[in-house]
C-alpha cells in the first residue's frame, strides 16, 4: 500500500486488532560440571523461581537432560540467555542456555 495518494497526501489505515508476540522458551541443558547450587541460583535470580521450584527444575534438567527455565518474548528470552551465559563463563562453568520458539 503506498503511504501517499496521487496528491501527495499521507494515507492512513487504522487497525484495531493487536496480535500477541510469539513466545520463546529459555532452556537449560545438563552438563557434568556446573554445580547444582549455581543452577538453582540462576533460576532464582534470573527466572524468579522460588527456591523449591528452582530445585525441582534443576533436578529435572539434571535427570532428563534439559528443561524450561521460563517463557518470554524474544528480546527478553535472548537477554536472559546472554546474561546467564556470561555469568556461567565468568564463574568457569560450561552451562548451556538457549532460547527456542514455542509452538
Ligand atoms: N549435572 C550437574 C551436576 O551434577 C548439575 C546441573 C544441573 C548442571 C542442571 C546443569 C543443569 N553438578
Amino acid at each position: 500500500r503506498p503511504d501517499t495518494d496521487r496528491a501527495g497526501h499521507t494515507q492512513t489505515l487504522e487497525r484495531t486488532e493487536t496480535r500477541k508476540p510469539r513466545l520463546w522458551r529459555v532452556l537449560l541443558l545438563n552438563d557434568d560440571y556446573t554445580p547444582m547450587d549455581f543452577v538453582v541460583l540462576v533460576l532464582e535470580r534470573y527466572f524468579r523461581k522460588t527456591e523449591q521450584d528452582a530445585e525441582l527444575i534443576m533436578l529435572a534438567v539434571h535427570h532428563k537432560g534439559q528443561g524450561v527455565a521460563g517463557v518470554y518474548t524474544r528480546d527478553i528470552a535472548e537477554t536472559k540467555v546472554a546474561q546467564v551465559t556470561q555469568l556461567a563463563r565468568q564463574e568457569g562453568y560450561p552451562l548451556r542456555v538457549l532460547a527456542e520458539p514455542e509452538g
